[in-house]
């Protein structure tokens, strides 16, 4: 009698379900941490587990096999959307991605790409009870399981656990995202992100009361020195010319200058540096909205938000920007990209920016659809007349030009396939990227010949950045960290990953040539074009700098980094759970760094930095 309770416990659905929860969440802790243990995993994880499971056992009094189906599929989802999201992004989600998921259309072929025969085992247990089902055969016998001496205890048990391990990491700051997620739970790191999330960021921002002195604050953090307009160079050198932005989906730094079996992989970018001002190692400054963070950063020199694109937390706003300062010179603002404009809440973006005109989806029509939408080679083309008209007018303009088809994961069909890989090369993402490099680089090229035969170009500036990087060591397979680590003769590290290109092409003032090894980053686009242009930002707060003018540099990143990360002109560095046990790598080698106790200083400059950044964006007025 004794013993058949026993093993009735173990033939529960109580039991078996929480076995098969418990397993999946091992198996998505083995996948995502370096350092593994069951251990560890049992004791963050199952109190989790057996509350919910006795949840079930105590509410359901009909259908329970059906309860546990559902919470299986519900967990099963959540793991395989943590997984996923882990491979693209490299954090773990929070529920703020959630708000996300009506993105996931647009980037299928991105998700499709991500997809491991593996996770078919977080579903595993759901599909055999479906056959089951199907052969009449569930729900399956079953014992039932003491409520009173079982269920009631383990509850309260679980409960208790959960609660202990929630309390216990409540203030624990670990700056990496997945770090925090391993040593805290992955689901009471959940419960700590909604409990805690944002909301108490939001509240420890200061706020602004005195302009003046804010800007005085954030020159002193980063320790700019005052230059008078009269000492800057290349001050309005371009003033009055138009200004055209070109952001490449994906460009990171090294297909430029590459030649891979003889052939160069950017032909005409290459050529293009002799006459530019270059900037070959740009920090990636992007955070969770990605294209539109970019586009945010070039626009505002301001940090975007750490946990949700800016666009839609702060659509809502007016940012100062560049397009209001060039309004104000009565220049047309325009920008222009393929997708439809509720991708990343972009119909409030560009108010938000102040574009005067933004051209987007149905402007392009349904003509040489590549990926997510039209090609880069249909936006230049149906950009083109716009401009034309610009010029017709006597008006100047500012013009951004956000390209699409060079998005993970990097497909073009045959007949745009211009770029002859060395076979090794064939059927690798890695391959399929440097085609798509090569193919924006000739339509680039293309659209700058028709600005030349308009007589635009001769009263430009051209710019050209990537905005994040197209290939992330944890979202590729070996074999393309193998082929990209070949063609960067060492191995792809992070810092490789991080850098994308910005190059300032301005005839007659850029046509020496020259390249800027500092540190640069994408908040520094912005006030280096102003300075060219003549507008001082004197009194415009902005957390980048002009890189003409200013070679010490300091840096930060967020999301795609652990807050606190940053590039100075020595290193590259990423917190772990903090200071102390994080990773310091020398800018010019990679070389790890042994001792980095002496920039500690510029890791609190930094999480100061990106607090006023945010200070000041929570604090700007609604539109
Ligand atoms: C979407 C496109 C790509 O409109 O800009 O966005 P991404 O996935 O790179 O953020
Ligand atoms: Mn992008």
């Amino acid at each position: 009698m004794e013993k058949d309770k026993r093993f009735g416990f173990f033939r529960s659905h109580f039991f078996i379900i929480t076995a098969f929860l418990l397993s999946k969440v091992i198996l998505l802790r083995f996948l995502l941490f370096e350092e593994f243990s069951i251990w560890q995993a049992v004791v963050l994880e199952l109190s989790y587990i057996v509350v919910f499971a006795a949840i079930i056992e105590l509410i359901a009094i009909k259908w329970k096999p059906g309860f546990y189906l559902l919470l299986s599929l519900v967990l099963s989802t959540l793991f395989l959307a943590v997984i996923m999201y882990y491979s693209f992004f490299g954090r773990i989600a929070t529920y703020f991605a959630l708000f996300q998921a009506g993105q996931v259309g647009t980037i299928s072929d991105s998700v499709t790409a991500l997809l491991n025969p593996v996770y078919i085992l977080f579903f595993l247990d759901i599909a055999v009870l479906l056959v089951l089902l199907a052969a009449n055969k569930y729900p399956i016998h079953s014992k039932p399981v003491d409520r009173k001496s079982i269920v009631l205890p383990l509850l309260v048990l679980g409960l208790a656990i959960s609660a202990i391990n929630f309390v216990i990491h409540k203030d624990e700051m670990i700056a990496n995202n997945v770090i925090a997620a391993q040593e805290k739970g992955i689901l009471t790191y959940e419960a700590l992100e909604i409990v805690f999330g944002p909301e108490a960021l939001a509240q420890s921002n200061p706020g602004i009361e005195n302009a003046a002195e804010f800007k005085e604050e954030i020159r002193e953090l980063k320790k700019l020195e005052f230059l008078p307009v009269a000492e800057r160079k290349f001050f309005g050198d371009a003033r009055g010319r138009n200004l055209i932005i070109i952001q490449v989906e994906s460009m990171q730094s090294f297909p430029i200058g590459l030649e891979v079996g003889g052939q160069e992989v950017m032909p005409h970018l290459n050529n293009m540096l002799g006459g530019s001002f270059y900037f070959p190692d740009t920090a990636q400054q992007t955070g969770p909205g990605n294209t539109s963070d970019a586009e945010f950063i070039v626009n505002t020199s301001l940090y975007p938000l750490a946990f949700n694109p800016t666009s839609q937390t702060y659509g809502n706003k007016k940012f100062p920007s560049l397009p209001r300062l060039l309004n104000n010179l009565d220049y047309s603002t325009m920008t222009f990209h393929a997708d439809d404009v509720e991708f990343w809440n972009r119909d409030e973006l560009y108010p938000a920016l102040g574009f005067s005109e933004y051209y987007h989806g149905q402007f392009f029509g349904e003509e040489d659809v590549i990926g997510i939408g039209p090609s880069d080679e249909v936006m230049f083309q149906k950009a083109l007349p716009v401009l034309q008209e610009q010029t017709a007018q006597g008006k100047a303009f500012y013009a951004h030009l956000v390209g699409l088809t060079s998005h993970h994961p990097f497909k073009l069909p045959a007949d745009k396939k211009e770029l002859q890989l060395p076979a090794h090369f064939d059927n690798s993402l890695t391959g399929d990227y440097l085609i798509s490099m090569h193919y924006t680089d000739r339509v680039i090229h293309d659209f700058i010949e028709q600005l030349k035969a308009e007589g635009i170009y001769d009263n430009s500036v051209i710019a050209i950045y990537g905005d994040h990087f197209g290939l992330q060591q944890s979202a590729i397979s070996e074999n393309d960290v193998d082929l990209v680590s070949e063609l960067l003769g060492h191995e792809y590290k992070t810092l490789d990953r991080l850098n994308v290109p910005f190059v300032v092409h301005a005839p007659g003032i850029t046509d020496q040539g020259e390249t800027f090894e500092g540190t640069s980053g994408q908040l520094d686009i912005m006030p280096t074009l102003a300075n060219m242009l003549g507008i001082p930002l004197d009194d415009q707060i902005i957390f980048g700098q002009d890189l003409l003018n200013h070679d010490s540099n300091l840096l930060g990143a967020r999301y795609y980094m652990p807050a606190g990360s940053f590039w100075n002109d020595e290193i590259l560095f990423m917190p772990e759970k903090g200071f102390e046990d994080g990773n310091a790598y020398d800018l010019e080698t990679e070389a790890p760094l042994e001792d980095f106790s002496r920039f500690k200083e510029d890791y609190d400059r930094i999480l100061k930095l990106e607090s006023l950044s945010d200070a000041y964006l929570e604090s700007l007025p609604e539109r």
